[in-house]
């Protein structure tokens, strides 16, 4: 969500939030960092740390369980186990494996814990929701079924004054569109107090006819937990609740460090069933301190048609220290949606913890830093180059969009949510794939190995069509393409490789591949 900032921006005077982190008395901050042309830079601090290199080898052991919740109607539980050799996080290896990762160690073992939650099976009517952490993927029960449904979630934020609070029709027809799940945005009414509850509720009667799930707002607000309270109570048995989203752009605003997990704590006290996401708009500020209070985090990287070294708002330059240019520490290129995605997940390496990520592709325009909307195109290169960086569902700012960007939003709806691709992405492997003839063409493939079937996402990058483009899936070899989910035919095969003569300027392709 970008819409906040300004709201923020202009009472930031008046809040105690101003002096949050080391800035100076009466110097507005975005992302830890001065922004208006009236204050010098300063270091903002925040930086997320690497460990030292350790030269002795270190064992990185994980042990988990599979699924983030199991209900007593699920049958059976796994547990995954990770033994990662790496030099940054982990426990010393004893020496006679240091020599040969592949000998059998012994006389040493290796301790972890872990938590499981095993929850009873609702009767109150309410649905449940959990992460495969092997993927990230998102399934979940309702009505008290004992099977859970996969699902992506594909949809955008839409903010209540300006879409929903006419008429529950514009509910039917956005679930019309093919699209799963609803970010309603408590603008208007609905960030007011008391909460319009008469107003909003034939909003979730409609949402459960439709389908449609929820990514709820709670209006958490750090000085006073009391609307959190009445909202969670409120939902919690909703059928159609997916998850909880409580803090958008927690980390640009510099709310307080520790008010994330005091949010989800909370929540998680009164409702183990749903998983809790928030929003993070800076490139390297508290990542860990703000995502360690959500099971799902959304990264909201705007990089098309902004300057993002020189703020047009503000009439200033944008660097590491200084500046708001409304895509932080961003080049204005595709790769810095890709690049933040790859960064969070390194992230959660060295920390040691699983989160799942989601996109926020831009689509929005025409106001304060950007010039104008992402095309069509555009809009497909920055989803699907999402979900191959590792995002597991994706949430548009916002709808309504343009034109342009509602058609196609449209048309990818169904690929993305369907079963082919939920499949393979519930299933499969992530890979990354190897692209010989153009640069700038982001490549990734899911496998189910025991199908001998690969799915795989080609996105070029580059507003200019590519001579002939190789793509490799790093040794297995492509014996057919058995399917296009999306984007142009004319693929080939050779040499165990897709071989297409050229790919069109931003050209996205989705394609089913059978592996020899
Ligand atoms: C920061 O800028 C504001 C005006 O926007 C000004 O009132 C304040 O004195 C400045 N503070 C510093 C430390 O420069
Ligand atoms: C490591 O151990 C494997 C299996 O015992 C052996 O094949 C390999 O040669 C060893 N490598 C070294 C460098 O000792
Ligand atoms: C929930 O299950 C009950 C009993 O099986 C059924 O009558 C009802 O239609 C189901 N509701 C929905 C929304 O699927
Ligand atoms: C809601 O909108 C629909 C379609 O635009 C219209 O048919 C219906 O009368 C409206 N209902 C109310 C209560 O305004
Ligand atoms: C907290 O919020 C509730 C509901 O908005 C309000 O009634 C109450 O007065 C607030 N409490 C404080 C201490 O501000
Ligand atoms: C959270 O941090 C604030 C300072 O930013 C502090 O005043 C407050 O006591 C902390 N709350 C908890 C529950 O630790
Ligand atoms: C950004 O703005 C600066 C200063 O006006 C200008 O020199 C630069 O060319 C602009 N960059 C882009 C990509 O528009
Ligand atoms: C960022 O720009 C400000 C203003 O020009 C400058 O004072 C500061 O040194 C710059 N920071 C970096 C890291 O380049
Ligand atoms: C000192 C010690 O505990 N040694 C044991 C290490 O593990 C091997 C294999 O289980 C045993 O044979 C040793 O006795």
């Amino acid at each position: 969500m970008w819409t906040t900032v300004f709201s923020v921006a202009a009472g930031l005077a008046s809040l105690p939030l101003t002096h949050a982190f080391n800035n100076p008395p009466g110097v507005d901050i975005w992302c830890g960092k001065a922004y208006r042309a009236s204050n010098a830079s300063f270091n903002p601090g925040g930086w997320f740390e690497q460990p030292s290199y350790s030269s002795t080898p270190l064992l990185d052991l994980k042990v988990r369980p599979r699924m983030s919740i199991y209900l007593e109607t699920d049958a059976k539980g796994s547990l995954l186990v990770d033994t990662t050799v790496s030099h940054i996080v982990g426990d010393s290896l004893p020496v006679q494996a240091r020599t040969n990762y592949t000998d059998h160690i012994t006389n040493t073992t290796f301790t972890t814990t872990s938590e499981l939650f095993y929850l009873p099976q609702r009767t109150d009517g309410g649905s449940a929701t959990r992460i495969d952490h092997r993927t990230g993927m998102l399934s979940y029960i309702q009505n008290q079924s004992v099977t859970w449904t996969p699902i992506f979630p594909y949809t955008y934020y839409a903010q209540w004054s300006l879409y929903w609070d006419t008429n529950t029709s514009t509910l039917e027809t956005f679930a019309s569109q093919g699209y799963n799940v609803i970010h309603i945005v408590p603008t208007g009414t609905l960030s007011e107090t008391p909460f319009p509850w008469t107003t909003f509720d034939p909003y979730l009667t409609t949402s459960d006819k439709q389908n449609l799930h929820l990514q709820y707002d709670v209006l958490f607000d750090p000085t006073n937990l009391t609307r959190l309270t009445d909202q969670v109570t409120h939902i919690h048995t909703h059928p159609s609740l997916l998850l909880y989203y409580t803090a958008d752009e927690p980390d640009g605003k510099g709310n307080p460090l520790n008010s994330t997990r005091l949010a989800y704590d909370l929540i998680r006290s009164m409702d183990p069933y749903h998983p809790v996401s928030l929003a993070l708009n800076c490139k390297d500020f508290y990542y860990e301190e703000y995502a360690s209070g959500a099971d799902i985090i959304l990264s909201d990287v705007y990089p098309v048609a902004t300057n993002t070294s020189w703020s047009t708002v503000y009439d200033t330059p944008c660097n590491a220290t200084y500046g708001c240019c409304g895509c932080d520490d961003c080049r204005g290129e595709f790769e810095d949606i890709s690049d933040r995605l790859d960064q969070f997940y390194e992230f959660d390496a060295v920390v040691g913890w699983e989160k799942v990520h989601w996109g926020a592709p831009q689509a929005f325009g025409e106001e304060t830093f950007w010039t104008r909307y992402p095309t069509a195109e555009e809009e497909v290169v920055m989803v699907m180059l999402s979900v191959n960086h590792g995002a597991m569902g994706t949430v548009m700012w916002d709808y309504p969009s343009s034109d342009g960007i509602e058609r196609i939003t449209r048309e990818l709806g169904p690929v993305v949510t369907g079963e082919v691709f939920v499949g393979f992405l519930e299933e499969g492997v992530r890979r990354v794939g190897v692209v010989k003839g153009a640069g700038r063409v982001d490549v990734a493939w899911w496998v189910v190995e025991e199908e001998g079937r690969a799915l795989v996402s080609v996105v070029n990058l580059n507003y200019r069509g590519t001579g002939e483009v190789r793509v490799g899936l790093g040794g297995v070899r492509v014996a057919g393409v058995e399917k296009v989910l999306w984007g142009g035919e004319g693929w080939d095969v050779k040499d165990g490789e897709l071989v297409r003569e050229g790919l069109g300027g931003l050209e996205a392709g989705i394609l089913v591949v059978d592996l020899v």
